[in-house]
């Protein structure tokens, strides 16, 4: 089987051919250009299915709340604006032909994750990603919990700080205003002044003004997980995300969970995921590939 792959971020969607085996093969990325607006990505998404020949299925990993039923945003943040009410599955297969299935991104990370990375095997767990926003996943008795209006875990938008910073959902103080990696972008902007990238504030990790800014934000991280942990209990939590392959952050997010956490809770353990970006295109190939 040869599917074609999509994942739908606020910065880039990326996108590549899977195979049967769960291969990916000819990734490419171009700008998501968010606020071109809804429409306009889904065009996108049309126009380069087009300059594919052979396709059987199409999977796309997507921000956004997503009925998978219907293959639809329920909602979006104004992360990328006029995206709520896009109706993907039906355009995309009507303008191509061909079957297409359709799951928030963090949701298709987890999915990729349990079945092919970090999550392995495991029946309980919750996954976070750290990029333009914080999604979420809660992944119970092996499958997707998925909530009345196909929105649970939206992890991003728990308010961390009450009437704290202004939110791309409306609402504010929400965690990924706090942790997101653009939260780090930020303050970093907003302490030194300088504009660097998530790899070039790495870079400078010996500074001792960028250190405490890191250092800041790794306790945002810790706050709205200590919250998810006094939930579900988890052994498990997945942190994707281009920002987490700096060992430094889930080391120190682990052991300021230990020292932070109550004695029952401290089972848990935070790791990396270990599919990176394939993670969001192996779930979004997986629930294709199930059509
Ligand atoms: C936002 C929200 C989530 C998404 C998360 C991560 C929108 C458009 N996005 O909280 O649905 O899972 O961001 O997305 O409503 P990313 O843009 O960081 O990849
Ligand atoms: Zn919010």
């Amino acid at each position: 089987m040869k599917i074609l792959v999509f994942d739908i971020g606020g910065t880039e969607i990326k996108y590549a051919l899977c195979d049967g085996n769960f291969t990916l093969t000819e990734k490419k990325s171009v700008p998501t250009n968010a606020h071109e607006g809804g429409k306009r990505i889904v065009e996108r998404v049309v126009e380069i299915a087009k300059t594919f020949d052979g396709i059987d299925r199409i999977g796309i990993s997507t921000a956004g709340q997503v009925d998978s039923e219907k293959g639809m945003i329920v909602y979006a943040t104004d992360s990328i604006p006029g995206y709520t009410g896009t109706q993907i599955k039906s355009i995309v297969e009507a303008e191509t032909g061909i079957p297409c299935a359709v799951e928030n991104d963090v949701n298709s990370a987890a999915l990729g994750e349990a079945y092919f990375g970090a999550a392995k095997g495991e029946k309980n767990f919750i996954c976070l990603t750290y990029g333009t926003g914080i999604g979420g996943a809660i992944f119970l008795d092996g499958k997707l919990f998925k909530g009345c209006g196909c929105s649970a875990g939206e992890f991003g938008h728990f308010v961390t700080h009450a009437g704290g910073k202004p939110c791309t959902c409306g609402g504010s103080g929400c965690y990924e205003a706090y942790a997101s990696s653009s939260a780090l972008v930020r303050a970093v902007t907003e302490k030194t002044g300088r504009s660097l990238n998530g790899r070039e504030i790495f870079a400078e990790f010996d500074n001792p003004e960028i250190r405490s800014v890191i250092d800041g934000w790794i306790d945002e991280i810790v706050v709205g997980l200590k919250g998810l942990v006094y939930i579900f209990n988890p052994s498990l939590i997945v942190a994707g995300g281009g920002i987490m392959n700096e060992k430094y952050i889930t080391d120190e997010v682990n052991k300021r969970l230990q020292t932070q956490l109550m004695q029952s809770f401290r089972c848990v353990r935070v790791e990396k995921a270990l599919m990176g970006n394939d993670a969001n295109l192996l779930g979004a190939a997986y629930i294709a590939s199930n059509i």
